[in-house]
């Protein structure tokens, strides 16, 4: 598979400009593997500061943004606006969105179809929670969340699918390497048999969750992950060996 590795930098709601120049000084001074794909994902209030900051090699995403281009949605951004800062991407559907914020399935694929539209790339995320992987449903959930936004988006060009499973984000419990490779691999079945092979075999599918410096090259060795999505270790020098994971 041809996959370029991908690695997200997931920063939540946490930093100031300090903490972001520090971000911006160990990712400068590298070493960064070049043949990786990285993106950071700040805070709507510093996406202007860290695409000034950060060097051109790193995308910057928004971890958030609205199904519409403008209007009246106090506290809401839209696509264009990350566009316009000159920021890429956008993280959508993480599990501290869905399940604090409440978004559902459908707003995650209607947000997810609306940046596509205006140009961003999207970084899709899903996952079971702790009492549905012991129930058994750890694929219904999935399968579930990702039919959701496969029944919308019709161009899976720029999409990054991220699985999290919600036990272990930032709980310091991640899925071992086999438990994240068979999620991954039933991922792929999925999209082979319900969108198509072509975006089945090119979609990079991430896992998040507790990824470390430590964990890293166990977790990829099954073939299916593609790359991380990564919260706390994503704020500390620490990030560049999870860059650096294939190196
Ligand atoms: C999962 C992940 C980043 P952490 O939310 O999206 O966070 O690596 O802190 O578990």
């Amino acid at each position: 598979a041809n996959r370029k590795f991908f690695v997200g930098g997931n920063w939540k709601m946490n930093g100031d400009k300090k903490g972001i120049d520090g971000i911006v000084e160990f990712l400068s001074a590298g070493p960064i593997d070049s043949s990786a794909e990285v993106v950071c994902g700040a805070p709507q209030c510093y996406l202007d500061y860290a695409r000034q900051k950060l060097p051109a090699n790193f995308g910057v995403a928004a971890q958030n943004c609205y199904k519409v281009s403008k209007g009246a949605f106090t506290g809401e951004i839209s696509p264009a606006m990350i566009k316009d800062l000159g920021c890429e991407w956008v993280i959508l559907g993480h599990s501290e969105r869905r399940s604090i914020f409440g978004e559902s399935d459908e707003i995650v694929a209607d947000k997810c179809v609306h940046a596509l539209e205006e140009g961003l790339s999207v970084i899709a995320c899903i996952g079971e929670k702790l009492e549905e992987r012991e129930s058994g449903q750890t694929e219904t959930v999935v399968f579930r969340q990702t039919k959701a936004i496969a029944d919308k988006v019709k161009d899976w060009d720029k999409v990054v699918l991220a699985y999290e499973p919600v036990w272990a984000i930032g709980t310091g419990k991640t899925a071992s390497p086999e438990q994240a490779q068979e999620v991954h691999v039933k991922l792929r079945e999925w999209l082979k048999t319900n969108v198509s092979a072509a975006v089945a075999e090119k979609t990079r599918i991430i896992y998040g969750g507790s990824v470390t410096a430590g964990n890293c090259k166990d977790l990829v060795k099954g073939g299916d992950i593609d790359g991380f999505l990564v919260g706390g270790a994503s704020l500390k020098p620490e990030f560049i060996q999870i860059i650096n994971t294939k190196m």
